[in-house]
């Protein structure tokens, strides 16, 4: 099933696994990359059988970044003109929870990709930073809002402007990702994480995921109102339904996604 030259697609059930796997440039994200990784999650994004998408690297690396010797010749005509890396936000876009596990380096585009997923986990050998400052470039994939809106001003601030890094346990106390899991763990815990949330209904999940989103881009009465309009809609699921029979009836729910 598999046709992509930088990613390895599997499907584990309702779990879809999507894993980074250019090595040898410990993952940097080049546009073949960043096609084939949005290519793959959209279509699995229309799949009804799909009820979260788990994005990894490898132990050493989620993704180093991106790829800095695609970038290197380019000029401005050449990065506004293909409108270099806009096609990420469409990861950031899709209705189906997402989950970034990463384990080693997230640096740079690397960060930001898995600030684009929903839910982040991280192994202890975790690094996260946004280094672009070092070579003369600023975050081009959402990091300057994303890591800011994540850890707050002064942390995001110093990251961007210094370039060092973050470990696990920072990125952690700062917000940034949800839990800390030891490395040999990581994958199983994030499967394991994802098969749960994909267990919950789908269309649910997916109105849960839009009302979350909406506190990042609204103020909190409109997000409010956003969330009760949605939340009233929801008695119109039939999931709503077997979800309430089943806590009443003392049984596990059995969701039909409908
Ligand atoms: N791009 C291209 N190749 C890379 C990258 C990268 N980001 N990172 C690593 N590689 C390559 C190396 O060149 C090397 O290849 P080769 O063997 O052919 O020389 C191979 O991967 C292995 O890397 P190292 O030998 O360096 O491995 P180490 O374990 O010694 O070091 C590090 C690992 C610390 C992660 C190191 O590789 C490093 O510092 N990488 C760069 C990190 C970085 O600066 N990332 C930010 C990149 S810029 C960015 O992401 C956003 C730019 C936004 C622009 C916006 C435009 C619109």
């Amino acid at each position: 099933t598999n046709t992509y030259e930088t990613i390895l697609v599997e499907r584990k059930g309702r779990v879809a696994l999507v894993t980074l796997n250019r090595p040898k440039a410990l993952n940097a994200l080049n546009l073949q990359v960043m096609n084939e990784v949005v290519e793959a999650t959209e279509a699995l994004d229309r799949d009804p059988d799909v009820g979260c998408i788990v994005l990894t690297g490898s132990a050493k690396a989620f993704a180093a970044g991106a790829d800095i010797k695609e970038m290197q010749p380019q000029g401005y005509m050449d990065m506004y003109l293909n409108d270099w890396f806009t096609a990420w936000d469409r990861l950031g876009a899709l209705r189906t929870p997402t989950l970034a596990a990463v384990s080693g380096y997230a640096l740079g585009g690397g960060c930001e990709l898995a600030m684009l997923c929903d839910i982040l986990l991280a192994s202890d050998t975790a690094v996260f930073g946004q280094p672009e400052i070092k070579l003369g470039v600023i975050p081009g994939i959402g990091g300057s809002q994303r890591l800011t809106r994540a850890v707050g001003k002064a942390k995001a601030m110093e990251l961007c402007l210094t370039g060092r890094t973050m470990d696990a346990a920072e990125a952690e106390r700062a917000g940034l990702v949800s839990r800390i899991v030891p490395a040999d763990e990581l994958l199983a815990e994030a499967l394991s994480v994802a098969e749960t949330v994909a267990g919950m209904s789908a269309p649910v999940a997916m109105m849960a995921k839009e009302a979350v989103n909406r506190a990042f881009e609204t103020t909190l009465a409109e997000g409010v109102r956003f969330e009760r309009r949605v939340f009233h809609a929801v008695f119109a699921v039939a999931d709503q339904k077997e979800g309430m029979a089943a806590f009443v009836e003392k049984r596990p729910p059995s969701f039909t996604h409908r």
